[in-house]
């Protein structure tokens, strides 16, 4: 029989993308279950054409699940995902609880697939969704000209904050809208939106903000440390040195990353253009000329990692610079999880075949 999945934190943001996505791919799954914590368990959610009853998040609510996808708060995922893997699931988790244990595969399947069979906690985690869009385009530019060196810096989107960031910025926006003089003049941007900050810590509308998740070692910001150590992981390149600056937007979905890497040989820009065309997972925009750039308001609601603005270093022949932008809903979180999942699937099928 085909496995059972269950989805946790399936009324989320992401859970319900994941919910489309897989409504939407090629169907691997038995029973799909969907989990949810006390206050939204009850509710009726369609996936896959049918109206599905959103179960407690409870340890029985794992019997008989082979695979079980988490999207929930890191402190959840350390609970919880234990829990589910003693009931016999094997769990992919979008969290950041796991990502950084050694005992635990940190994948991007297009990326290092391969580490995803090695769990010895029954565990596999999914990268961030900073992480995801970037290392797409990063990796197969690894394999080629060998990378010694990351200076990026990103410009997240509101919804990685989930829906209320989204609710957030649009409040501000509205706000703001149709008062030419804001942005003129120091403050007056603060004051039309007033102390309704919502999860960033400053006005988004009109502004950036260089901040995004917690504060870390020696000033850096979680998000940060996660692009550090995350491409390290996956890339399994240690000594990888990496600069990351993480910068919140008022941008709705949609995650960029501006990269400079630094490789081991020589690069070109129609080098690098003729590696990631045959690279999985990504599309190329790169025609300035003609105004075609990677952006997240094309970006949103598709699969790849859309890249462009290539060109070698003027100062260093072993150095590119692009950017990079995908949707952080997708890729970056639900897409990404229900790739590994169905990895999975696919190797309990074939356990199941033999
Ligand atoms: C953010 N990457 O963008 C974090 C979590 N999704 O807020």
């Amino acid at each position: 029989p085909s496995p059972t999945l269950a989805v946790v934190g399936a009324t989320g943001s992401v859970g319900t993308v994941m919910l489309e996505l897989l409504s939407s791919r090629r169907n691997v799954w038995g029973e799909i279950r969907l989990i949810a914590t006390a206050r939204s368990a009850g509710k009726m959610l369609t996936c896959r054409g049918e109206q599905l009853v959103v179960r407690e998040l409870t340890a029985e609510a794992f019997d008989g699940v082979d695979v079980a996808m988490f999207d929930v708060p890191d402190d959840v995922s350390a609970q919880w995902a234990p829990v589910a893997v003693a009931r016999g699931a094997i769990v992919v988790d979008n969290s950041s609880a796991f990502r950084m244990d050694p005992e635990v595969p940190l994948v991007v399947p297009e990326v290092n697939r391969e580490v995803a069979g090695y769990r010895p906690r029954g565990i596999v985690s999914s990268a961030n969704c900073t992480t995801a869009a970037m290392i797409m385009a990063v990796a197969p530019l690894h394999y080629e000209y060998g990378l010694r060196e990351l200076v990026l810096a990103s410009y997240q989107s509101a919804s990685g904050a989930g829906q209320y960031g989204i609710d957030t910025l649009h409040d501000q926006l509205t706000k703001v809208a149709g008062d030419r003089l804001l942005g003129s003049r120091p403050g007056n941007v603060r004051q039309a939106v007033g102390d309704d900050l919502g999860p960033f810590p400053a006005p988004l509308a009109l502004n950036v903000v260089p901040w995004s998740g917690q504060l870390a070692d020696l000033g850096w910001s979680s998000e940060e440390l996660k692009l550090r150590n995350e491409s390290r992981k996956i890339l399994g390149i240690p000594a990888l040195k990496v600069a990351a600056t993480c910068v919140r937007v008022p941008v709705v979905t949609g995650h960029s990353v501006a990269v400079h890497a630094v490789f081991a040989s020589e690069v070109t820009a129609d080098g690098a253009r003729q590696v990631l065309r045959n690279a999985p997972g990504v599309i190329l925009v790169d025609d300035p000329e003609a105004g075609e750039f990677p952006m997240p308001i094309d970006a949103v609601g598709t699969d790849p990692s859309w890249v462009g603005r290539i060109r070698r270093a003027m100062d260093d022949p072993r150095a590119l610079s692009l950017f990079v932008t995908g949707d952080n809903m997708r890729k970056g979180a639900a897409l990404n999880t229900v790739q590994i999942a169905e990895l999975i699937a696919a190797e309990i099928s074939k356990r199941g075949e033999s």
